[in-house]
Parts: structure tokens; sequence; C-alpha cells
């Protein structure tokens, strides 16, 4: 990973001359030159630093959504908890779903670095006013489908995702290097776990298929639209929040997933893909980019009830928040006077 930046006052918000209003046209001009050199010597932009408005729009766009889908994803999984098939699989099973929260804490807080609060960004998520992920609009039928969302979903989300561990707002790149870290372990655990169907009876082999059936499509939609209708894309790679397009990442992961498949004796439901020795690529059958825009606009299969599940778990979580604050603020209240009984009570322990 590049080295952390240390924000140098020039790119500061409030530079030596700024004023309440912001720095003027003359100022204005210097800040984006120095974001732009900053952005190009691939230094990390910081929160404190100077940053177009748009830059730090797009930010908040992409951590919300991101963010966004790690706590909806949570759902189709944790749909299988109560029913895995052993005590290890359900032990599992929690921690990874576990995990997904926690990114999305970590994706939250790092969008709270650009100057929105996390009540802003769920309100956005429950309004509907913010996407998240088109995946997590598809149900989990059977036990596989925990396995094949772990392969095909986590794999896309790695593939996806290890290459904003160099994004250039420094916050959002190091929340991701330990998102990743987990994500690939979270990919591993769908492999085995489908591996050890496809090791099992015909049955279990017929549900390990049927579920990669399923998945497949969606994941390949996981990595946006095509390039020439990604609307953000040029303008992130420029800023290299992104640093590679869609279509890139999705063959990156198509060429993955083939060898794979074969590994697991299982087969990918396309019957266009074919390798290309010209390209050094798989080639592969066009996507039902209709069935995408559809899921997007409200329509797939799960959107209305993953949205209503998120909205009751917000409300029925209000008792804990507001007892959250409670306590802080009456801890903030009684501080000077706790900080000094503190080490005496410490020694009491
Ligand atoms: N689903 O210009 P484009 C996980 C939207 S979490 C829904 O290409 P961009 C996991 C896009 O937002 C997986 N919407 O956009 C969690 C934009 O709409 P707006 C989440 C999509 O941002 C739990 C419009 O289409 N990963 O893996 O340049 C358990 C035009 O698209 C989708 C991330 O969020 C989609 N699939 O590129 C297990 C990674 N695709 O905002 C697993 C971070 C596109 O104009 N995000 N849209 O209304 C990214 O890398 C980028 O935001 C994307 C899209 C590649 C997703």
């Amino acid at each position: 990973m590049t080295p952390v930046t240390t924000p140098s006052p020039s790119r500061r918000a409030e530079g030596p001359s700024g004023t309440a209003e912001g720095p003027g046209p003359e100022e204005e001009q210097a800040l984006q030159a120095r974001f732009d050199a900053a952005v190009a010597a691939e230094e990390r932009i910081e929160p404190r630093d100077w940053m177009p408005d748009a830059y730090r729009a797009t930010l908040v766009r992409q951590i919300a959504q991101h963010a966004h889908s790690e706590i909806i994803g949570m759902q189709p999984e944790a749909n299988w908890i109560t029913r895995a098939p052993s005590l290890r699989r359900k032990a599992i099973l929690m921690a990874k779903v576990q995990d997904e929260a926690g990114h999305g804490l970590y994706l939250y807080g790092a969008a709270e670095t650009l100057g929105v609060s996390r009540q802003e960004l769920l309100d956005k998520l429950h309004e509907g006013r913010q996407k998240y992920s088109s995946i997590f609009n598809y149900p989990t039928l059977t036990w596989a489908d925990v396995g094949a969302i772990g392969w095909l979903v986590d794999g896309a989300a790695i593939t996806n995702q290890v290459p904003l561990c160099r994004c250039s707002y420094g916050p959002y790149a190091r929340a991701m290097v330990r998102i990743c870290k987990e994500e690939s372990f979270h990919q591993r655990q769908g492999y085995e776990l489908l591996l050890a169907l496809t090791r099992g009876t015909d049955a279990q082999r017929a549900m390990a298929q049927d579920a990669v059936d399923r998945w497949w499509w969606p994941s390949l939609m996981m990595f946006g639209p095509p390039d020439d209708e990604s609307a953000h894309s040029a303008r992130s790679m420029e800023w290299k929040i992104k640093r590679h397009s869609n279509d890139e990442l999705r063959q990156r992961f198509v060429d993955i997933c083939v060898p794979q498949a074969e590994a697991l004796g299982l087969s990918l439901p396309d019957p266009d893909l074919r390798w290309n020795e010209e390209r050094g690529h798989w080639d592969f059958g066009a996507i039902d980019w209709e069935e995408f825009r559809q899921v997007l606009k409200g329509n797939g299969p799960c959107n209305e009830q993953r949205l209503a599940r998120r909205r009751a778990a917000h409300e029925n979580g209000a008792w804990v928040r507001e007892a959250a604050a409670a306590h802080a603020a009456k801890h903030a209240a009684g501080g000077p006077r706790r900080s000094a009984t503190a080490p005496a009570a410490r020694s009491r322990a």
C-alpha cells in the first residue's frame, strides 16, 4: 500500500488565506492543482485535505452504497443460520454474517469522515434514495446457496474490492484492506462448502449445481453496467477511486471462476463460455441487462422483503440507540469526576 501522506497546510480546506466562506477563485485553482498532483503521485487524500465537491459526492455515493450492501447482504445468508446442517457450519456462517455487519460499520465510519452522518445515510437507504448491490435481491432457496454466495458473490466482491485497497481516498482504502482479508475467508468457506456437496450424494451434487445455475448471472451483474453505459467509471478512474472498469473486472472474475468450476466438478450455465486464444481470456454469453435494470428499479424477487426487514431491524433497535446515547450523555456530564475516581476503581479490581 502507498504510504499515507500527512496533509500539508496547503492541501487543507482552510488554507492560510482562506475565509469563512472558503477559498477564493485563485486559491481554489491552487488547491485543485495540489489535489490533482496528489492523485497523480499516488498520494492518499485524507479527510481534512481539500477535495473537489464532486469527488466528495462520488465517494459518499459509492461508500454508502457499499456499506448498505454489506448490511443488507447479511439477510440472505442469515436465513440459513438456524438450518445449517452441523454445529461447525452454523458457527462459520454466524461468524461470516457478523463480519458483514462489521464491514458495514467500517464503511459507514469511512463515509462519516466525508461529513455525512450514519443516520442520514440509513434514512436514504430506508427511503429507497440510495442503492445497495443488486445481488442481495435474490432469494436463498437451499443450503447450497450459502456455498454459491461464498464462492461466487464473495469471489466477485474480492475481485472488485482488492483494487479499492489502492483507492485515492485514505479512509476507504484502509477499510478495504481488512474487508478484503475477511472476504477472502468467506470465499474459501463457500468453495469448501460446495466441494463437500459435490463429493456427497447425487441429490447434494444436484443442489450445488442448481445454486450455481441461479447465482452465476446475478454475480456477473455485481460489477455494474457495461463500460459504455457506466455513468461514473471514467471520472472515478481519473480520480483513482476505481482502478479498473466494470468490464475489466467482470472478465477477470470469469477467468478466475472457470477453472475453479472445473475443479469443483460443476458447470457454469453459459453455453457461450469458450477460451479465446487470441484474447487470452474466456469469452462469455450476453448478460440480461434488462433483468439488472428491473432489479435496480426495485422489481427484483426480494427487493421489498429486504428493505422491509431492514427498516424493521432499525426500528427494533431504537431502544439500543437511545440507551447508548443516554449512557454517553450521562458519562459526558460526569466526565471529570469519573476520571478522578478511575485509578481507585482500578486498584480495587
Ligand atoms: N447493484 O456508473 P456505474 C458484498 C449503479 S457487498 C446496484 O458503473 P460505479 C457482500 C451505480 O451505483 C457488494 N447498483 O457506477 C456483502 C450507479 O447508480 P447511481 C457491494 C449498481 O459506482 C455481504 C449506476 O448503477 N460492493 O460484496 O462507477 C455479503 C451506474 O453504474 C450496481 C460494492 O459496493 C449493482 N451491482 O460502479 C457478501 C463495491 N452496479 O449511484 C458480499 C464498491 C452499478 O448513479 N462499489 N450500480 O444511482 C463499486 O465498486 C462501484 O460502485 C460499482 C459500480 C462497480 C458497484
